[in-house]
């Protein structure tokens, strides 16, 4: 089989692809990444003789065309994907995550390529404390741009599958968290704070809760349903930790030998969702999926090392990051 992983220089996609060619060595690889601020190169060393990486625009029919045409699978992971980024310019958002799943549909149409697309629980909305969680059947109900940039591309997805026959599956996924993650989204922001000697920073009071899955987990699920998943099907991935993010900090500050009062209070995000959480069962019954990460706090222990372990990693992106939250006051 020959993949084409769109967006492969990013988290989810580098250790996806790094995920492929351990357990897959049979499966050619091919890499279409833009090389944003979020894409790194450095995440696919181990792999770099294996894979190659195209640099192009997904959004880009001329890139895309060719690459479709000599695959017989594509996983979408390109988008933009961080909230606050979308808030303060959205129109990136509009044309990677819209814009950009279009042009790639198109192709799959015309070359009659399965397609599994990688969307986010976030299209659901946000939960009050005491809701039922996310399911396979919620109505879509966005409420940031990333969000609704998100929830656009999956209605796109359904349409073209159910309009053209293209033969897709979507997964909405948690919020995932592991190796090679940007330094900009919560997990490794805190921890490089604190590697740093620096306090980490909540937005308002921390009571926001997310759902947390380890990103190899949110990579065998989605390699499940890409191997068996029922075309125009969609599956929730989630491990069942729900945690608020007073409590993810807490853990990190104990982590660090720091007292549980050891962090900053800034300013809440805009429209910020009071809560995620999603039932994964249709994916453990249908397609025996099961999480390794059971416990987030284990997966949380081993992320912390290898970030201490990994300082030429992320050390590049810590500065520029720190300063572009200090203009938002964060
Ligand atoms: P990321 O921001 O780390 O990586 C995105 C990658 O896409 C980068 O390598 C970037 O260079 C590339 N990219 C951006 N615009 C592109 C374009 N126009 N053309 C080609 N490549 C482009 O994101 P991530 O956290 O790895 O998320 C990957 C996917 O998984 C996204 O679709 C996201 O919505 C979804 N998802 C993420 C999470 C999470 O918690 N991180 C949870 C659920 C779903
Ligand atoms: O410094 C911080 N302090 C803080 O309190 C940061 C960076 C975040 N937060 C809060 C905001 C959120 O409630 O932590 C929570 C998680 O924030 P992010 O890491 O920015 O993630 P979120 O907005 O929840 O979205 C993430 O999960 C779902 C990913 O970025 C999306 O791509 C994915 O779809």
């Amino acid at each position: 089989m020959r993949l084409l992983v769109t967006g492969g220089a990013g988290f989810l996609g580098a250790n996806f692809v790094l995920r492929a060619r351990r357990e897959h060595p049979d499966v050619e690889v091919v890499v279409l990444d833009a090389l944003t601020y979020a894409g790194n190169l450095a995440s696919l060393q181990p792999v770099r003789d294996d894979v190659e990486v195209v640099v192009g625009d997904v959004a880009d029919a001329a890139v895309v065309e060719p690459l479709v045409a000599r695959v017989d699978a594509v996983v979408h992971f390109a988008a933009e994907s961080h909230n606050d980024r979308g808030l303060a310019d959205p129109a990136p958002f509009v044309q990677t995550n819209l814009v950009g799943t279009a042009v790639l549909l198109e192709a799959v149409r015309r070359h009659d390529v399965r397609l599994h697309h990688v969307s986010t629980d976030e299209v659901f909305g946000a939960l009050g404390l005491d809701d039922e969680r996310f399911r396979e059947g919620t109505p879509y109900d966005p409420t940031s741009p990333y969000s609704a940039t998100k929830a656009g591309s999956d209605l796109l997805v359904r349409a073209w599958a159910r309009s053209y026959g293209v033969r897709a599956t979507i997964t909405c996924g948690a919020n995932t968290y592991g190796p090679l993650q940007h330094v900009e989204k919560l997990v490794p922001r805190q921890i490089t704070q604190l590697l740093d000697g620096r306090r980490p920073r909540l937005y308002g009071t921390g009571a926001q809760v997310r759902d947390w899955v380890h990103v190899d987990d949110h990579g065998a699920a989605v390699w499940a349903v890409l191997e068996r998943g029922a075309v125009g099907q969609t599956y929730l991935v989630g491990a069942g930790q729900e945690r608020t993010n007073r409590q993810v900090v807490e853990h990190l500050l104990a982590l660090f030998g720091q007292p549980a009062d050891a962090v900053d209070l800034v300013p809440e995000r805009p429209g910020h969702d009071l809560r995620y959480a999603t039932d994964s069962t249709r994916l453990r019954t249908e397609l025996g999926w099961r999480p390794r990460h059971t416990t987030f706090e284990d997966g949380l222990a081993a992320t912390v090392d290898w970030y201490r372990g990994h300082e030429a990693w992320w050390r590049p992106l810590k500065a520029e990051t720190e300063r572009r939250y200090a203009r938002l006051g964060r």
